[in-house]
């Protein structure tokens, strides 16, 4: 309860305020919540993840982290507010989302993936965007979205520990992408989506960031992209841009959205850049719900489509 009563959407939280959250809502729906750590973040923080599952065998999982890019403030606050909406409201899922039974688990929410880089954006440089690894020379930081090993050291990163795309000395250096691997590649689960959210730029991205190709599941990426897309229009008014990273954005290697699709094979795998272009980094906090509301009825919408596949 402690850490439910002091979270809320209106502003942006610490670290501790954001776990107390994902413990407190396993206190208040135990049957249907639990709160876990998947590991710990190279200064000994935790990665905090949590389930919201009613356990059927059946069910396919849904993952979506936030918060790899310290400075991305409104990636976190949106997978809270997405999880907080699903735990409270979960028993009216089966006929709100698809006609058929719930036959989803989310596992898991990891709100903030790079929580050594979120702190120290709060604590001291609000643009940090890496985590706080040193690996030689002057400066700190590995991009942990140049950190996975699919396409890892091709073009968009850097073998430079001072660029801000610096990947890092070898593919999964970093305690925090490890963990993210060891769930999404080796647990046994079957994940059906992978959702990464990040900002700025109000665009859903899906895979290759690394190469020209086109995944061999592009129609149906393209697909769940473009309904999710429309269902934030219809929420907000606001419109997100849809496709492959070097149509609408720049290319990009190692990043986990590519591993996720490329090496761990789950088909829809998506990296959603939220607002906002105005204020960039700095969404202010007026902003938090209406974000939180627009993503959480694209992912619902996202979602009913998978369903169908
Ligand atoms: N952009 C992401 C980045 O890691 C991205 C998203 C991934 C863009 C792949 C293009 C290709 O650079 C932010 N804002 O972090
Ligand atoms: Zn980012």
């Amino acid at each position: 309860k402690y850490g439910v009563k002091e979270m809320d959407w209106k502003a942006y939280h610490r670290l501790d305020v954001i776990h107390n959250f994902l413990d407190g809502l396993e206190a208040d729906y135990p049957s249907l919540c639990t709160a876990g750590v998947i590991g710990s973040s190279l200064e000994g923080r935790d990665l905090k993840v949590l389930k919201i599952s009613n356990s059927a065998a059946s069910n396919a999982s849904v993952w979506m982290d936030a918060g790899i890019h310290a400075r991305e403030w409104i990636a976190p606050a949106v997978a809270t507010y997405i999880a907080n909406h699903f735990a409270r409201n979960f028993k009216d899922l089966p006929t709100s989302i698809t006609n058929k039974d719930w036959q989803f688990d989310f596992r898991y929410f990891l709100p903030v993936m790079n929580p050594d880089g979120y702190e120290f954006s709060h604590t001291d440089n609000r643009m940090w965007r890496k985590n706080r690894a040193w690996h030689g020379g002057k400066c700190i930081g590995v991009d942990l979205n140049r950190n996975f090993s699919y396409g890892w050291g091709l073009k968009g990163s850097s073998d430079e520990p001072s660029n801000a795309f610096y990947r890092g000395p070898e593919p999964f250096s970093e305690p925090e992408s490890s963990a993210v691997r060891d769930i999404l590649g080796d647990s046994g689960i079957e994940f059906k989506v992978y959702i990464t959210l990040h900002s700025y730029g109000q665009v859903i991205l899906f895979p290759y960031a690394f190469r020209e190709e086109l995944a061999p599941d592009y129609v149906n990426l393209l697909e769940g992209a473009t309904i999710m897309s429309k269902a934030i229009y219809e929420t907000s008014g606001n419109t997100y841009k849809v496709g492959i990273s070097r149509d609408v954005m720049y290319g990009a290697s190692g990043t986990s959205n590519d591993w996720s699709y490329g090496a761990a094979k789950i088909p829809f795998c998506y990296l959603l850049e939220l607002r906002s272009k105005k204020h960039r980094f700095k969404v202010p906090q007026e902003e938090i719900e209406e974000t939180g509301n627009e993503i959480l009825k694209g992912v619902m919408a996202l979602m009913e489509f998978v369903d169908t596949i």
